[in-house]
């Protein structure tokens, strides 16, 4: 209990004693989410258009106060709705009807998603019928959709999300089958990754109604402690923290809680001094796999200057573009036509959000 001011050493109070104990806080990452869906603050949207010849153009999107911005009208936007986001519905399957999926074959990592049981561990198949050994129509769009939400999760990282094995890649392996995943419902062996065997493993249920669940497991086999609380004095309050706010829940936290579900900056369970960032350990583990020069993320998927500017996706009044933000220092370009006036801008999209549906 002894600190040193100016080289003497002096008792130290008790106050000093509890702040030193403080939690520090940490900001969460910048970022221009360029979605006026999500105007929770009620400050509306602030977009800045381009086009390399004259002013910078500001535009306020304010969804409860609409202005005359030249775009997709009402009708616009209801009429393309289902070419937006029609959901998955087409896939290979293998003959018993496992769906045949992959999010980014050719990576050096995989995220091996397996429904199909396994004798070593002695886990069940994911089934919802009492035919365990093929796939009714309804079990694959479930598991489409558990995919589906496991490689948004994963996205921004250079991990293939599958559900075929391959047994050289290295792999995070995670069995996903009825009666697997213990009292909890999910459970996983913390660091194991590449994984020559099962290492996490997650009830059937997980795969139609707590798909966090399953990220939370896997983000273990890379390594991951759960995000935790602490209290002025250092003491743990929370094993898991829960969501901050809606668009702020932590996988590694109570993975359901909130709306939006993420990966964290936190003090681990592991203790108080501690400081986890969930995305460095995961990348560092997947950059362990790559050829020299990868840093654990996916390659950029759109260039980062007005220069060189992606043209948008243009169907009828609409014109969209969807992407990922790999990194943090990320930018993605893209052009939009509007009136015969060609305009770019450039726009910082997340591939830290994950929206549940
Ligand atoms: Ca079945
Ligand atoms: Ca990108
Ligand atoms: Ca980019
Ligand atoms: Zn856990």
């Amino acid at each position: 209990m002894i600190y040193r001011i100016g080289g003497k050493k002096r008792p130290r109070p008790v106050v000093a004693t509890q702040n030193a104990c403080r939690p520090l806080l940490e900001a969460f990452e910048a970022r221009i989410l360029l979605c006026a869906l999500h105007d929770e603050g009620g400050e509306g949207v602030h977009i800045t258009f381009i086009d390399g010849l004259n002013a910078p153009v500001e535009l306020h999107v304010d969804p409860d106060e609409p202005t005359g911005m030249v775009g997709p009208t009402t009708a616009d936007l209801q009429s393309q709705q289902t070419d937006l986001f029609t959901p998955i519905t087409g896939w290979a399957t293998a003959a018993n009807g496992l769906p045949i999926l992959n999010s980014l074959p050719g990576a050096p990592t995989s995220i091996y998603l397996d429904f199909d049981g396994d004798t070593g561990s002695s886990t069940s198949a994911y089934s919802e019928d009492a035919d365990l050994t093929t796939y009714n129509a309804t079990e694959q769009t479930h598991i489409v959709e558990a995919w589906r939400q496991i490689t948004a999760y994963f996205a921004m990282f250079d991990t293939n999300v599958t559900t075929q094995f391959v047994s050289s890649a290295p792999k995070a392996w995670e069995m996903i089958g009825n009666g697997a995943g213990g009292a909890t419902g999910g459970y996983a062996y913390v660091g194991t990754f590449p994984n020559s065997s099962p290492e996490a493993f997650n009830a059937s249920g997980n795969a139609t109604s707590r798909e966090s669940g399953m990220a939370h497991e896997l983000g273990h086999v890379f390594g991951l402690q759960h995000q935790s609380s602490y209290d002025n004095l250092g003491v743990k309050i929370n094993e898991y923290i829960s969501a901050v706010d809606s668009l702020h829940g932590a996988i590694m936290g109570v993975d359901y809680s909130g709306t939006v579900h993420k990966w964290f900056i936190g003090h681990s369970a592991t203790g108080v001094t501690s400081l986890q960032d969930d995305m460095a350990v995961i990348s560092g583990k997947i950059k362990a796999k790559e050829a020299a020069g990868g840093d654990g993320y996916r390659p950029d998927d759109f260039a980062n200057t007005i220069a060189t500017a992606a043209p948008l996706n243009v169907n009828g009044g609409l014109q969209y573009a969807s992407g990922i933000i790999e990194r943090r220092t990320d930018v993605d370009a893209e052009a939009i036509s509007n009136r015969q006036e060609l305009l770019s801008f450039l726009q910082k999209k997340t591939g830290f959000l994950h929206h549940r549906t």
